[in-house]
């Protein structure tokens, strides 16, 4: 039997409904009339009909018998029907891959993640620490996430959704996305004996009913780019990808992947339990994680063996995650779990995003697994960011380094989107002027530099104009610090440090993350009793100090994404820690006019149909991409950010 939408003759009729072809709708053909059935007409799921060998419609079925299934032979591959001759790897999601990935030994997620207090985890707090290292919250107080209760089940879902919600799951021992409605899942869910093991991730609930039981922490709202920056009469549908609802059966396992566009998301486990296990996006990670993507053999390598180090990290029920841009993670439902979830891109990292965004072109990422419109949003950024940046001018203030270094990769990526030849998605907004816009950003960090140069011609002294107000005394402040010019406040600062290193119990060269919250807040609370408020200080170290997640030094105007499309070779992970590992060579504290302010045209749109990547609208495929036949017969792989076809 095949799956496939028929030829299109003059509008034939079709199933025991007579209806014509609904691209929408999926379809099977019975092996003996030839004729075609919606599967719900049928009571034949996309899932289940992999599983069928030869289709036996209900008009055949009196004579011809039932539907023949196919013959397992094995428990390691997708095609579950490949002789088991002990020649063929084991395929990730596999039965007998989830039992071997529960013996496998990983680095301990306690290494990396920073655990955190739901209050600590503010935006003033990551521009200060930056956003670098995943996060745990156990204690939500004050992360402004507001839940469904703790009991809030499967069919609780499908109430607030609606059991017609058409979804994709992850049939996950094929590694096969397929599409049913939500009411079928949950049926699913609750028979008694599963015969599959299903993963629903991609269940975007922004437009539904269950949208008001959930509010995304205070940290994704507050830094998201499409909070902050999406117009509200823009050209491009707003992309919809903070509300997520995951709901995996007991063994559910996603492959490594990133998620789409670079974006940063955060978790949180209702119930049940999710092992992830993370990959720092080093520059070296990066380029394995490329390479191993792109390779035929994907699903047989485990990528996990491929780096230095993968970290193993059990969320329980009741626990948030945050994961910071680029990191390389795959996931592993060890029991049955519901959690919620949402994707940002923020100003934090935009070198990694871009770099993010970058590679999933070159690993030709289907439009339906890309984060939507991401090229018009760069363009909306970078129009606001240049309001930002003359503002600070005027304002005789610095923008903070993640700022200078994130508009200088933006302005890369922009100019190569403008010069590419096939426009094949040109996402230039109607209302900006794409050369103008880039060449005022360039002029804005021109000037920078150059102040920058003369203040390192003339060490010692402020070069800065003096501030025109007494408020614009922590301006000064702030300049000073930022670059490096011994001052006052630079002595405290070192004299500070000095003090909290002797106050901590072990030497805090031997720190293996960020520093931890209450480390950073009790410097941050000794400079405000000394009444400083100021940002991006560094005690002794250069502040242009290169960190493994950033691509080059700060003073390369053409950084991230040129050096990252270079051939050169990759260069050893860095230690986190920066160059000496001391927690001194970078921390910083500030005032909180000093976050990128928000440019007074960003409103929240009115909520238009919400559009979203496929993972989270459950739409079919647009014309020109895999219809459901091509879905079936070249099955394609799964994890909604990856989007791989094979
Ligand atoms: O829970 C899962 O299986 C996958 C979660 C994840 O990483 C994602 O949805 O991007
Ligand atoms: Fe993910
Ligand atoms: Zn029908
Ligand atoms: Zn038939």
């Amino acid at each position: 039997f095949c799956v496939a939408p028929p030829p299109m003759a003059a509008a034939p009729l079709y199933c025991v409904c007579r209806q014509p072809y609904d691209f929408n709708r999926f379809m099977i053909e019975c092996d003996i009339c030839k004729d075609w059935f919606h599967g719900s007409c049928v009571q034949v799921v996309e899932h289940h009909a992999a599983d069928i060998d030869v289709y036996h419609c209900p008009n055949c079925e009196p004579i011809h018998g039932p539907s023949m299934m196919k013959k397992r032979n094995n428990w390691h591959r997708h095609d579950y029907t490949e002789p088991n001759d002990g020649t063929r790897p084991v395929q990730a999601g596999t039965a007998v891959f989830v039992q071997e990935l529960q013996t496998r030994s990983f680095a301990s997620g306690d290494e990396i993640l920073v655990p955190m207090h739901g209050s600590q985890v503010t935006q003033c707090y990551l521009e200060r620490e930056g956003f670098h290292y995943p996060i745990v919250v156990h204690d939500l107080d004050g992360l402004g996430l507001k839940l469904p209760p703790p009991l809030f089940s499967v069919s609780d879902v499908e109430h607030y959704v609606g059991a017609n919600k058409v979804i994709d799951v992850i049939d996950v021992a094929r590694q096969a996305d397929s599409k049913l409605k939500l009411g079928e899942f949950v049926k699913y869910y609750y028979q008694p004996e599963r015969s599959k093991v299903l993963n629903l991730i991609s269940l975007e609930f922004s437009d539904t009913k269950m949208s008001n039981l959930v509010e995304v922490p205070e940290i994704a709202r507050k830094m998201s780019w499409v909070e902050n920056y999406w117009p509200d009469d823009s050209f491009f549908p707003k992309p919809f990808v903070q509300k997520y609802c995951l709901m995996g059966m007991k063994n559910s396992y996603t492959d490594f992947h990133i998620d789409f566009g670079g974006t940063s998301v955060w978790y949180h486990v209702l119930w049940g339990e999710k092992i992830f296990y993370l990959i720092k996006p080093t520059k070296a990670n990066l380029a394995l994680y490329e390479s191993w993507s792109s390779s035929p053999n994907q699903s047989e390598i485990f990528f996990g063996d491929k780096v230095d180090k993968c970290y193993k990290c059990v969320v329980k029920q009741g626990t948030t995650i945050f994961l910071p841009t680029g990191w390389i993670h795959a996931v592993l439902t060890s029991q049955d779990s519901m959690a919620f979830g949402g994707n940002f891109l923020h100003n934090l990292n935009i070198g990694m995003q871009l770099r993010c965004y970058e590679m999933e072109r070159r690993l030709k990422t289907p439009d339906l697994f890309k984060f939507p419109y991401f090229e018009a949003i760069c363009w909306y950024v970078a129009n606001n960011l240049l309001e930002t940046l003359k503002e600070l001018r005027e304002d005789n203030c610095q923008p903070q380094g993640y700022l200078v270094d994130g508009v200088k990769a933006l302005i890369s990526s922009l100019k190569t989107w403008l010069r590419r030849e096939v426009r094949e998605c040109f996402e230039v907004p109607d209302n900006i002027r794409p050369s103008r816009l880039i060449k005022a950003l360039t002029k804005e960090i021109r000037y920078l530099e150059d102040e920058s140069n003369k203040a390192g011609k003339s060490q010692g002294s402020a070069e800065w104009p003096l501030a025109r107000s007494s408020l614009e005394k922590g301006y000064q402040a702030q300049r000073a610090a930022r670059r490096k010019l011994p001052s006052n406040l630079d002595v405290l600062e070192l004299h500070t440090l000095e003090v909290l290193k002797r106050l901590e119990v072990g030497p805090l060269e031997e720190v293996k993350r960020p520093t931890s919250p209450s480390t950073a807040d009790a410097i941050q609370g000794m400079l405000s009793m000394a009444g400083l408020l100021c940002q991006q200080a560094s005690a002794g170290g250069d502040i242009l100090q290169q960190h493994w997640w950033s691509s080059q030094g700060n003073s390369n105007s053409n950084s991230s994404s040129d050096t990252w499309d270079s051939s050169e070779p990759c260069s050893a992970p860095r230690s986190p820690e920066g160059e000496d590992g001391s927690l001194g060579e970078e921390y910083s504290y500030r005032e909180s006019s000093l976050s990128p302010p928000l440019h007074p045209s960003k409103r929240h749109a009115p909520n238009p149909t919400p559009i979203s990547n496929q993972a989270t609208k459950g739409k079919r495929p647009k014309k020109g991409q895999a219809t459901t036949k091509q879905r079936l017969g070249k099955i394609m792989k799964m994890s909604r950010h990856k989007g791989l076809f094979l």
